[in-house]
């Protein structure tokens, strides 16, 4: 104010010098207060300016240059570790969780595999004990065949040693020895019935074939292409041939075309001697009259 007062006085006193301006004078002081006015808002206007320039200065360049308070920078400090720390345990949880959803995984298949190797044991089990059994009753079995084996042996030994005493025995006369068993040949003919009891009556039967060997014997011993009875017949069913111990005959040496059973009144066989080969058989009627062959 005291700065207004002196430049008011210099302007008033420079306008004292000039004449008939008083008036002026009076006028421009009265306008005095206004432009105070105006020029202290101004003023003021530039303290806040000022102000607030000053205040953007520091909160926006200074402040985030200057040195953080210790105690709130440690605690910023804190705050930020922490936040590691979360953000680290968060990411170590993750995986953890992926983890552990890896090895419940994991444990789901190893459960399956698992029910399936128990299931599979159970069945291997199972075969297992079944083949216990079985190979028990085999051991079983495998005995009792030992023991009717070791039973046939001696069976066995013992025959053929009666069968050598037998070898060695000659045959009664007018018999003839081939192997084990002796064989007549009639010189008289019967019918075929009639030639069996002559045989029984002798201690024997009619012939019975039991292989190659002994059929060519026979054929060897016959005169030649002679027809001779021997104990086969089909006598109690039609085509059926039995030999007169009554086993069944399994082999065969029939001439080709036989048995005819011709007429239907074939019921006996015979042995035909052929000079080639050992001889073939043939059914005739029983009630034929023929040579015969006992064996005992
Ligand atoms: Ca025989
Ligand atoms: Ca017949
Ligand atoms: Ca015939």
């Amino acid at each position: 104010m005291d700065s207004m007062e002196i430049d008011d006085n210099l302007y008033i006193t420079k306008h004292l010098t000039m004449e008939g301006l008083f008036t002026k004078v009076d006028f421009q002081r009265r306008k005095q207060p206004s432009r105070c006015v105006t020029v202290c808002l101004g003023l003021l206007c530039a303290v806040l300016l000022a102000g607030n320039i000053g205040q953007f200065i520091y909160y926006e360049i200074i402040s985030p240059l200057a040195p953080a308070d210790p105690a709130q920078s440690s605690l910023q400090f804190s705050g930020d570790r922490l936040q590691d720390c979360y953000n680290a345990s968060t990411a170590e949880r993750k995986q953890l969780e992926a983890k552990l959803s890896n090895l419940t995984e994991e444990k789901g298949q190893l459960q399956q595999s698992y029910t399936a190797l128990t299931t599979e044991r159970d069945e291997c089990k199972t075969s297992f004990n079944n083949l216990t059994n079985e190979n028990n009753q085999i051991q079983n079995e495998k005995e009792e065949l030992q023991n009717k084996y070791n039973s046939l042996v001696k069976v066995k030994d013992e025959l053929e040693k009666d069968i050598n005493k037998v070898r060695g025995k000659p045959c009664e006369r007018g018999w003839i020895r081939f192997h084990i068993s002796c064989y007549f040949v009639s010189t008289s003919q019967r019918n075929w019935a009639s030639s069996r009891q002559d045989c029984i009556a002798r201690g024997a039967d009619l012939l019975i074939i039991d292989s190659r060997e002994e059929q060519a014997f026979i054929n060897g011993i016959l005169p030649s292409r002679k027809q001779y009875w021997i104990g086969l017949t089909d006598s109690v069913t039609e085509g059926t041939w039995m030999w007169v111990d009554g086993t069944p005959v399994t082999t065969t040496y029939w001439y080709p075309g036989e048995p005819s059973n011709s007429g239907g009144k074939e019921h006996c066989g015979e042995t035909w001697q052929r000079s080639l080969g050992i001889g073939v058989w043939n059914d005739d009627q029983c009630a034929n009259l023929q040579h015969f062959i006992c064996e005992k």
